[in-house]
């Protein structure tokens, strides 16, 4: 006897699929697509579809461990649940009584995207505990002030929409990896004549399908944006009209377009002027066209103001609220579940200090000191891998005075440093609640098989917690499904869009596409700004001292390591750690000094196919599917510094290096080298997060990790 159960993926991707599982005597035995999924429409992605290989892979962590050798040593002593919770306890009390509750940090990000998994899995019990607040910038966060600045709130189209645009510009994105129910629509409107332009430094999956793909330099897409806004101003192509009635601050904004005329534009680019007058001609002139991005584009110093100047293109060309017009970005504005029930603030002590999540390297090696951090607690995220400046981040965890516990289904990079390890749930093990962030999807996660071994969720993990440090709060006792039928009645209080939806009929149905009042966002021409316009002129970002009108700036990162936030003052080139390994470090010339005549170049770090930041690098099928950890280098640059493809090369800079092997390819930008993100560093020897900075963003503390300079040289 067989059973199917439905399930959602939890990781971190907008499409967040529909699948099935057969379970038979309490094991799961199949696992596809939900072939009725509006979205997932019966294929999952690389990544998914052998699921069942990462639920069951022999290196899953089945019960409770405690550090016995020294840290990071990889020795360990099972321990059972009862003694790693009271062991816990005991040390919390002890830095409660000695540092107060903000000593302690929970550092937790997308691992799952589930609402009770993640979301209220990182609310009540810490604010209940008075714990120190994480401020969740690493992915997206300056996008998505930008896009609430401009245009209230994130609302975006479904996929399928694209079937109603005449040109879809995808920018700095790369959906073919990272969002890939998108492209079947795509395909379909592009055999009815749609075109596609891609700008990406790298000739990305996306971009190889593209009929026109623009390599623009890294950092430089805010002015590309104002250069084609110059053009399209300049040829009359803007919509006047549309802008009267429904922006603020087209005259400042009209007025600054005047510093970017092409000329300038292609200097900062690295365009050619040809290039940018035809792709201002093209968006220009042919609607509706569809801007589409993603987050990667933003993780640079200027990433706020670059999404700011992309967002006043559709309404330069008044096509905000035009079917198949206007942006896609994120659909999560539609839905935000009420944050009451989430957090509890109103009945837990007033939050704690907050500390940036991009700079726990940082926090945890004095940046962050009234009082210190002396306990972190890690679930749902590697920080070790996917954390910049990842050097910093071990050199913190190896504190000794350091209480670390970390919640993990493997023994990740982070997990090898703590003091304690719990292990986790799968998504088959655990019930939960989701959305999809680049769909109008909720569904429902139904547990398929019973935790293997000693494995408990999160929500588990915080009940436990909650017992042990004397908290009796029923909102902290709740099993899931109540979890969630309050996140569900509280949240359709304000959101008609959940009115009459209940656990049992979601339940029942699995997932639900819910009906928003408009079918195009912002169809009725109102926005939810404070002015109710788009806003081309914030005062909300003036007040904030931000620049209020859309700008690029030609902050970088220069490859050197900050010390407290601050650059040292040296003049040392370049600025290899000489605390990294001999291995890492430039040869040393006759006179001494570190080879220095080779340029920096940008390193850019975005997804890959085949994982999901680190999650699934350690999955040795596809491991082997993506191939040896890798650099793509432009011939040019590789033949200045005598690197032949396939090369083993170092990578490296002041924060720290890694070892990749060399792939010539005409397919990234001259000046520039790509490395995907998420390889472990003790399957491979290091990874790209011990080069990225740890410097913040124009905005919302955003993690800045494609402005990052290095130096390559042959190992
Ligand atoms: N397969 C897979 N899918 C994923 C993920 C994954 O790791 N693997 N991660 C998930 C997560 S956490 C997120 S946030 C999303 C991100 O989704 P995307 O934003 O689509 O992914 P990224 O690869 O981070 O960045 C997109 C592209 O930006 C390019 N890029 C970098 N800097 C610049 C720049 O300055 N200008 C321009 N024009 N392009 C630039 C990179 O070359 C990259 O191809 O994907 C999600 N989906
Ligand atoms: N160089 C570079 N680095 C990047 C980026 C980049 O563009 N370049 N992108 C960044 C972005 S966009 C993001 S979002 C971050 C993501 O960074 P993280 O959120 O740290 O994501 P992962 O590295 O995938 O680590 C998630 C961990 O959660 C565990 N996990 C999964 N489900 C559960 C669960 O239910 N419970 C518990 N306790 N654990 C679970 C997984 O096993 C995995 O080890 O990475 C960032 N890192
Ligand atoms: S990672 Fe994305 S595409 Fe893959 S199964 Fe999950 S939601 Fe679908
Ligand atoms: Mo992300």
């Amino acid at each position: 006897m067989t059973t199917k159960v439905y399930g959602v993926c939890p990781h971190d991707c907008p499409d967040a699929c529909g699948f099935v599982t057969e379970v038979a005597d309490g094991k799961a035995v199949k696992f596809y697509a939900d072939h009725d999924h509006p979205v997932t429409q019966g294929w999952l992605c690389a990544k998914v579809r052998p699921y069942l290989q990462h639920v069951y892979h022999p290196d899953r962590l089945q019960h409770p461990l405690r550090r016995v050798g020294p840290k990071g040593g990889g020795q360990w002593q099972r321990i059972s649940w009862e003694e790693a919770i009271a062991e816990i306890g005991e040390r919390w009390r002890a830095i409660i009584a000695a540092y107060g509750a903000e000593a302690i940090l929970p550092y937790s990000y997308s691992g799952t995207l589930g609402a009770v998994q993640m979301g209220v899995s990182s609310g009540r019990f810490w604010n209940r505990l008075g714990a120190s607040q994480l401020e969740r910038s690493i992915c997206g966060a300056a996008a998505e002030m930008a896009v609430e600045m401009t245009l209230g709130k994130r609302r975006s189209p479904r996929y399928d929409e694209v079937q109603h645009s005449q040109v879809v510009i995808v920018w700095g994105h790369n959906p073919v990896s990272t969002a890939p129910h998108f492209m079947p629509h795509l395909a379909d409107a592009r055999k009815n004549g749609t075109q596609l332009v891609v700008i990406d430094p790298r000739r990305t999956r996306t971009a190889k399908q593209a009929d026109w793909h623009i390599a623009p330099q890294p950092g430089s897409d805010g002015a590309l944006a104002l250069g084609l806004a110059h053009i399209i101003v300049r040829e009359g192509w803007q919509d006047e009209t549309w802008l009267a009635m429904h922006s603020v601050g087209w005259p400042g904004l009209r007025a600054r377009l005047g510093e970017y005329p092409p000329e300038r534009v292609a200097a900062i680019t690295g365009l050619e002027i040809g290039e940018i007058e035809r792709l201002a001609r093209l968006y220009g002139t042919t609607r509706p066209g569809l801007i589409k991005i993603a987050d990667g584009l933003q993780r640079n110093p200027n990433g706020g103001q670059t999404v700011r100047a992309i967002c006043a293109l559709p309404a330069i060309t008044g096509q905000y609220g035009r079917r198949g017009g206007g942006l896609m970005y994120s659909t999560s504005g539609y839905l935000q579940w009420d944050g009451e029930a989430v957090h509890k603030w109103a009945e837990c002590p007033p939050p704690g200090r907050w500390v940036n999540m991009n700079r726990l390297g940082a926090a945890l090696t004095g940046e962050v000191n009234d009082p210190p951090i002396q306990s972190l607690f890690v679930f749902g995220a590697n920080p070790a891998t996917s954390s910049p400046n990842a050097g910093l981040i071990v050199e913190g965890l190896k504190r000794e005075d350091l209480f670390t516990v970390v919640h993990e289904l493997f023994m990740t990079d982070t997990a090898v440093h703590a003091d304690i390890v719990l292990p986790a749930t799968s998504q088959l093990e655990q019930a939960d609640l989701h959305k999809g962030y680049g769909t109008w999807m909720l569904a429902y996660n139904a547990p398929a098989i019973p935790p293997l071994a000693e494995c408990k969720s999160n929500w588990d993990v915080m009940q436990l917690l909650a017992t042990e440090m004397g908290f009796t709060e029923p909102w902290l006792h709740q099993e899931v499904d109540e979890v969630i039928e309050e996140l569900l009645a509280a949240t359709a209080v304000h959101n008609p869009a959940l009115k009459g939806i209940t656990l049992p009929q979601l339940q029942a149905a699995h997932s639900i596409e819910l009906k928003h009042e408009e079918s195009v966002p912002f169809g009725d021409g109102r926005f939810p700004t404070p002015s109710g316009k788009v806003e081309l002129y914030c005062q909300t970002l003036a007040d904030l001292g931000l620049d209020p009108l859309p700008g690029w700036t030609d902050k970088q990162d220069d490859g050197r390591k900050m010390v407290n936030g601050q650059l040292p003052i040296t003049n040392d080139q370049p600025p290899i750690a000489d605390a990294a390994p001999a291995d890492y470090r430039l040869p040393i010339t006759d006179n001494g000094s570190r080879i220095t005549h080779h340029a920096p170049l940008w390193l850019i770090t975005g997804a890959a196919h085949h994982f999901t930041s680190s999650t699934f690098a350690g999955q040795p099928d596809l491991r082997a599917r993506e191939g040896e950890p890798f650099v793509e280098i432009h011939p040019a640059d590789a033949a200045a510094r005598g690197i032949a493809h396939g090369d083993w090369v170092v990578v490296g800079n002041g924060r720290g290096a890694c070892t990749l092997k060399a792939i010539l390819t005409d397919g990234i930008r001259p000046g520039v080298l790509a490395s995907p993100k998420g390889r472990w560093s003790a399957l491979e020897g290091g990874h790209v997060n011990y080069t990225t900075s740890d410097a913040l963003g124009d905005m919302a503390g955003q993690s800045t990790y494609h402005s990052n300079r290095v130096w390559i040289w042959k190992k």
